[in-house]
């Protein structure tokens, strides 16, 4: 793949973030995410690439727009799948609150795991740590143990992220035992799980929880990228959710994902914030012009940009 693309991505979720960025906080969810998806759409439409959304914004019948197995990109181009999501956390957006952002990954056909829309658990380090340090299989307390020995602090030093649901009630408590601190967050989780990446910046050392299955996939992408680790664990606990999950080819419904095996080979990421974020400050707006910041990365070299963009806006 040219490694040019990865700094196009950067222009697909430029252009979603500000469309959002135009109905942050104004309390209407659906205003947000209308505006990021109509943009996210027509910016990937210039993408050179023959794409295939493998993880958007539900299937065909529900989403007009970005759906599953929708093909995008300009036609010409290498073939590619496509994980995105022109606003995670609308809510967050819709009432002014840190951390939306738009995010995309790119990578070679058939390297991304076709998600389906359930919950997925899951568990998130940065870089710099041995392999299979955490995983889901252990208790969060002896996760949190274990990062704050590797780490050379105390667990009372680990910050943990956690999304605020009664689901996590346990989880939370369990956490409380080892004296770590939690960042409670109300909606987006893969800026969670990306804040894991640079715990001196963010103040987070740890994602822990269960969220959306393709943010799953969209979050190991970044972590391929910009080094981590997670592991992912879908939630099939209903006879719906597992003929779901049978539809997409899942034949070991307990298997224990790493980044790797939901986004694999020569994966691209892009992301930029929308509203301002520990990792992101969100899109400035002036008369007339418009501020980005985003991150572009490349699994192939681990290369970060972060790339500060002024936009002339017209009408
Ligand atoms: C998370 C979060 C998203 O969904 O995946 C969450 O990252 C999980 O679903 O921003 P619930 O809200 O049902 O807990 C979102 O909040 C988007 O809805």
């Amino acid at each position: 793949m040219d490694r040019g693309l990865t700094l196009e991505t950067v222009r697909v979720t430029e252009s979603a973030a500000i469309a959002a960025a135009a109905a942050r906080g104004r309390g209407d969810e659906q205003l947000a995410e209308q505006a990021a998806v109509n943009a996210m759409s027509d910016a990937l439409s210039a993408l050179k690439v023959r794409g295939r959304v493998v993880v958007g914004l539900g299937e065909e019948e529900a989403a007009p727009k970005l759906f599953v197995g929708e093909t995008v990109g300009s036609g010409d181009g290498p073939e590619v799948d496509i994980a995105l999501d022109p606003l995670d956390g609308h809510t967050l957006c819709a009432k002014n609150l840190p951390n939306s952002l738009a995010a995309i990954a790119v990578t070679e056909s058939g390297g991304l795991l076709q998600a389906p829309d359930v919950y997925m658990e899951k568990i998130a380090i940065g870089p710099g740590y041995p392999a299979d340090l955490v995983d889901l299989d252990m208790p969060p307390a002896e996760a949190i143990a274990r990062l704050a020995k590797a780490k050379g602090v105390r667990p009372q030093d680990i910050s943990a992220c956690i999304l605020d649901r009664p689901r996590h009630a346990a989880l939370v408590e369990d956490v409380r035992t080892t004296g770590a601190s939690i960042r409670l967050i109300g909606d987006g989780d893969v800026a969670g799980i990306i804040h894991t990446t640079e715990p001196q910046t963010t103040g987070i050392d740890i994602y822990l929880g269960t969220g959306g299955a393709p943010e799953g996939v969209l979050a190991a992408a970044a972590l391929r990228c910009i080094g981590g680790q997670m592991c992912g664990r879908l939630i099939l606990d209903t006879d719906e959710k597992r003929r779901l999950a049978d539809e997409k080819g899942i034949t070991d419904r307990n298997l224990i994902y790493k980044a790797a095996d939901m986004a694999a080979g020569d994966v691209s990421f892009a992301a930029t914030g929308i509203t301002d974020g520990s990792l992101l400050p969100g899109v400035w707006l002036d008369p007339g012009a418009a501020t980005t910041f985003s991150i572009a990365t490349r699994s192939r070299t681990g290369t970060q940009r972060w790339v500060r963009a002024k936009h002339k806006l017209c009408g």
